[in-house]
Formats: C-alpha cells, structure tokens, sequence
C-alpha cells in the first residue's frame, strides 16, 4: 500500500516538473523565435502632472525618422489622447504612454501591443504595422462607468 502511495506521488512530481519544462520552453520560443514580450518599464512619472511633463505635455505621433514614429500617448478616464494615430504602412511605431488617474489597459487589436497603464509608470511597446487597414484601440482595465467607450484607433494607410 505505502509502495503504491510513493509511487503515484513521483509520478505526480514527474508531470509537475515536465510541465515546468514544457511552460519554460513555451516561454523562449515566443519571445526569441515570435517576438512576444513585456512591455518594457520605461520609466517613472509623476501622475498628477502628466500634462506639464514632456513628451506627455504634448501627446501626438511624431516621425522619427524613415519608417519609424513615435506615439505619446496620455490615458486619462475615459479617453485616450490621440484616440486616432495615422502612419503609413511598413511603419515601425513605438508607443510611449501613461495615465493621470487609474489604472487603464492599451490594446491595439490584430498587433502585439498590449499593455498596462499604471499610474507613475511610462510603458512603452514597439510593433511594425505593416498590412495597410485600421486597427480598433481599446483600454482593457476596467476603469469605471465610460470604460466601455474608452477607445480609438491605428489608421495604417
Ligand atoms: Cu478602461
């Protein structure tokens, strides 16, 4: 009886640490082989004065070179700010932003961009968009009664 116990309990740690091995290789693949990852914690910010700090104190896109644009983006209850981004296909767009109040989600759909936006933090996340089409943006975190009409849109002509 003891014999049997141990012996479904080793199997049972067997599947356990397969498993770990199994997550572990899933989790290197998709960010070496696919790309997918965190995005990045690009710094701290002090929420109550988003407006007046820059690059915050005057939110839009910006070329920053060929190919390659920058979107400044100021989350606040319930807006995004720009709600509409325009680039032209084949582009390589960072997204910089952060939030005045709560906690708001970015999601740009059909792309990899999908972050938090924590207040005093700046979060930023790189996707190319290269299909020409329009892309729905929507905030993700439940963040009060206009939650639901939290949104805008990536205009990739
Ligand atoms: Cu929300």
């Amino acid at each position: 009886m003891t014999m049997r116990i141990e012996r479904y309990e080793k199997a049972f740690l067997g599947v356990g640490a397969g498993m770990l091995v199994i997550f572990l290789l899933a989790l290197g693949f998709t960010s070496i082989s696919m790309g997918i990852n965190l995005p990045g914690r690009a710094g701290e910010i002090d929420p109550a004065s988003v407006r007046a700090i820059p690059p915050f104190n005057n939110p839009g896109v910006r070329e920053l070179g060929p190919g390659r644009y920058e979107v400044v983006m100021v989350a606040s209850a319930w807006a995004f700010q720009p709600n509409e981004i325009r680039v032209p296909a084949g582009s390589e767009v960072t997204f910089m932003a952060t939030t005045t109040d709560v906690i708001h989600g970015l999601h740009v759909d059909g792309t990899l961009v999908n972050m938090m936006l924590i207040p005093g933090q700046v979060s930023r996340n790189t996707y190319r968009f290269d299909e020409p089409g329009e892309h729905l943006m929507v905030c993700h975190e439940f963040c009060g009664v206009g939650h639901h009409i939290m949104s805008g849109k990536v205009v990739v002509e």
